[in-house]
């Protein structure tokens, strides 16, 4: 026997590296949230679970099912996960609302800030022989108003050929398919990378627990992960995703919206594909 053992991805270390990395990142506006809004919020809230078990007749063995998955849920670390998946969607449509430009979307649990900066045409940190499709993902940032955001940054990040996210996922290196790519004085950008596979909720950890019992299936659609910004404008956090692909009507956490499906174009002379894709800022 070799002693070559490769680690498996679990969900309960996913789920530490991406409740830590929340801590990490925690707005600054959470710091306090006036007490009548609480007050309005959570009685809201348990009105509606108090509603939900008396028309369903909820009963004791099922208070302790919920009792004993939610402890579960604290303990793999997935309520960044969950709260991503189940409720950031609307989140996201609220903070959006009145946003002028590129549509956004949510920016569920594996973003990591700081990623290795990079020039405006760029290959994206990736190992010797990466799997997947060569991508080439390019086109400009400009305000609203149509100026080109000269020097604009385009931070991406996404899953590998097997739908893994470094960081959250043990054997890749620290910022692989990471990387903050500075735009040229015209706000152009030219980005070499590949095309990451549809994502899998954990199957082992609290969340596949319940996307199992409730007979779901688990999958987001394969996503390429920005966030989009430039001086004296607001920034857009959004996804984009492949026209055709699985699970593209139908993503577990309801983040697809129609403007936000590339199509990319097979490279004429060369492997992979190749897409243009502009964005526009709002002031702020
Ligand atoms: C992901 O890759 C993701 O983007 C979201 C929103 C939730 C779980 C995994
Ligand atoms: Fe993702």
């Amino acid at each position: 026997m070799t002693d070559t053992i490769t680690e498996q991805a679990t969900a309960a270390a996913s789920g530490a590296a991406a409740t830590e990395q929340f801590r990490n990142k925690q707005r600054t506006e959470t710091a306090g949230v006036d007490t009548r809004r609480v007050d309005t919020l959570v009685s809201e809230l348990l009105a509606a679970a108090h509603d939900i078990i008396r028309r369903h007749k909820v009963t004791y063995a099922e208070y302790d099912v919920l009792k004993s998955w939610l402890i579960q849920v604290g303990e793999d670390g997935e309520w960044p996960l969950f709260l991503d998946v189940w409720l950031e969607n609307v989140v996201e449509e609220v903070a959006g609302e009145n946003r002028e430009g590129s549509k956004g979307t949510i920016e569920g649990p594996y973003y990591i800030p700081d990623a290795p900066i990079l020039p405006a045409e760029a290959t994206l940190p990736m190992r010797d022989g990466e799997e997947g499709t060569p991508l080439l993902f390019q086109g400009q940032v400009t305000s609203v108003d149509g100026t080109p955001l000269s020097g604009a940054t385009v931070d991406i990040w996404h899953a590998d050929n097997d739908g893994y996210y470094s960081q959250f996922a043990p054997g890749l290196p620290e910022w692989n398919l990471r990387g903050t790519v500075i735009a040229d004085d015209q706000g152009h950008f030219k980005i070499h990378t590949i095309e990451p596979a549809p994502y899998q909720i954990p199957t082992d950890g609290s969340c596949g627990r319940l996307i199992a019992a409730a007979g779901w299936h688990a999958w987001r659609p394969a996503h390429l992960h920005l966030k989009v910004s430039a001086p004296g404008h607001q920034l857009i956090t959004t996804q984009l995703y492949f026209q055709g692909g699985s699970y593209v009507e139908d993503d577990i956490a309801s983040a697809v919206k129609p403007e936000l499906i590339l199509a990319p174009t097979p490279v004429a002379d060369g492997d992979g594909s190749e897409v243009t894709h502009d964005f526009v800022l709002d002031k702020g």
